[in-house]
């Protein structure tokens, strides 16, 4: 419709739920470097936890998805401006894998590092990680993901709508292609942070690049 978008915008704004220097979309936009992998099936395919564990865990496709699912919504805001508002993402929550006593994290546990396909990383403080606001996600809007947002699995940062949680990053935040976790005693810049991307990416602060290059 006409100026759907404008008056959504507004209605979010409103609501402030919408971070400095963000405008609304109503499409789902494609962001990232490199190839997308495409899968011939998921018999191979592993999630791996790691680093400051008690012992590591290697977890299939049907492991992973036997597991209890949180479905959350979230805004998510990408660090080039575009914010899509009231996405629905159904997944695996690493605060509950803890819980179930799948993965025992050391006391040094203080960050945790996503690894994605080909090599792709990127870093959360672990308190972010285990905020409401962050998932492993496998399934958007009701069916799997796409390939170009990630299928299998990804990791997926929003904002729960009126929290403005310290834990609220940009989109970057979640790696798509998600194959593993690692649990770190330091913070270690990932891909885009190397590429000079904040390492706090916090929304409201407008926190988008690093100061010093
Ligand atoms: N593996 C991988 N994950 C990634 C990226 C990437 O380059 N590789 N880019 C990030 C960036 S910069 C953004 S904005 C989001 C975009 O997610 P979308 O394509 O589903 O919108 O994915 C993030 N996850
Ligand atoms: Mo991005």
């Amino acid at each position: 419709m006409f100026n759907q978008r404008k008056e959504l915008e507004e209605q979010v704004s409103h609501e402030n739920r919408l971070p400095p220097g963000q405008s609304l979309t109503l499409k789902f936009p494609v962001l990232h470097y490199g190839p997308v992998p495409r899968y011939a099936g998921l018999d191979d395919w592993t999630l791996e936890l790691r680093g400051l564990v008690e012992a590591p865990v290697t977890l299939s496709w049907k492991e992973l998805t036997a597991l209890p699912t949180r479905t959350i919504t979230l805004d998510i805001h990408c660090v080039t401006h575009w914010s899509k508002f009231d996405t629905l993402w159904e997944g695996v929550h690493i605060k509950d894998m803890i819980d179930a006593g799948l993965v025992k994290l050391k006391p040094e546990a203080k960050y945790v590092i996503q690894h994605c396909e080909y090599g792709f990383t990127v870093n959360l403080p672990l308190e972010a990680a285990l905020a409401d606001n962050f998932i492993l996600a496998y399934k958007y809007d009701g069916k799997p993901l796409d390939p170009d947002h990630g299928y299998p699995l990804r990791g997926l940062m929003g904002a729960v709508a009126g929290q403005h949680a310290n834990s609220d990053r940009y989109l970057w935040k979640g790696g798509k292609w998600l194959r593993g976790l690692e649990f770190t005693a330091e913070d270690k810049p990932g891909f885009w942070e190397e590429a000079g991307y904040s390492m706090t990416a916090n929304v409201w602060k407008e926190e988008r690049f690093r100061r010093s290059f």
